[in-house]
């Protein structure tokens, strides 16, 4: 029997989509409806995770994919364990900018590794527990790209836009196959109307929200 009582809501999209842009306006919206709220990111959010973030980013290391998801499933699990449950666990809301749909997309989508293996992967994890909402910025991977010109690219940003187009469909799929978790954003818009939509869509997810509640 679980006690759990909090929520997990994710951001996912491609980079540049604009999911660190407006992770603190979400968190507002969501205190405001008498929420606490802890922020939290993949790769890294626990211990471990943060310290990986690091290692996987580097531009000058050369991971395989296999590499990649034994690294990102070590810091999920630590993750899961000693900051999402105990947070949920404690009745608050769990606003995390990416979690597994984002291995999907790019491990999955981005490098063509088998979708199978992956959620063998997970369970082979313990990745017990999926978001109960997650917001998906849909951008297309050349405005996204646009928006990020001017940066240093870390070693995924360095990828090229087809890698970032299969990114972005398998994103695309996961929300058809799962629409009653993903809220689609239109991430094109100006600033204040995705935030609108972010508005929005707390709203319309409010009552699953308070049903798991009561
Ligand atoms: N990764 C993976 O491969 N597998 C996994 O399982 C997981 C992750 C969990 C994490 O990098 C990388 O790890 C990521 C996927 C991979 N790789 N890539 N490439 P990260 O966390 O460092 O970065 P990111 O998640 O890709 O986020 P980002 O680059 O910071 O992008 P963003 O947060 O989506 O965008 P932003 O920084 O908020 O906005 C980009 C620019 O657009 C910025 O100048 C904004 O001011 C501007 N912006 C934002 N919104 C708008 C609107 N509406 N209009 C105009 N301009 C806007």
């Amino acid at each position: 029997m679980t006690t759990e009582t909090g929520y997990f809501i994710t951001l996912e999209g491609i980079e540049g989509a604009g999911k660190s842009t407006v992770l603190p306006y979400l968190a507002e919206q969501i205190h405001a409806l008498g929420y606490q709220v802890e922020r939290s990111r993949e790769p890294g959010g626990g211990p471990l995770g943060e310290a990986l973030r690091s290692i996987f980013l580097d531009p000058d290391l050369q991971l395989d994919v296999e590499e990649e998801l034994l690294l990102l499933y070590a810091g999920r699990r630590n993750h899961l364990r000693q900051r999402i449950l105990p947070t949920l666990a404690a009745g608050k809301v769990l606003l995390c900018d990416r979690f597994e749909d984002s291995t999907i997309a790019y491990q999955g989508g981005g490098r063509g590794f088998p979708l199978s293996r992956i959620v063998e992967l997970s369970r082979w994890a313990e990745i017990s527990r999926q978001p109960d909402l997650t917001f998906w910025l849909d951008l297309a991977p050349e405005l996204a790209a646009e928006r990020i010109r001017e940066r240093r690219p870390d070693r995924l940003e360095r990828e090229s836009i087809d890698f970032f187009r299969r990114a972005q469909a398998a994103f695309a799929a996961r929300a058809a196959e799962e629409p009653q978790r993903f809220y689609r954003v239109d991430a094109s818009l100006p600033l204040p109307q995705v935030e609108m939509q972010l508005r929005q869509g707390l709203r319309d997810r409010i009552p699953a929200i308070n049903g798991k509640d009561g």
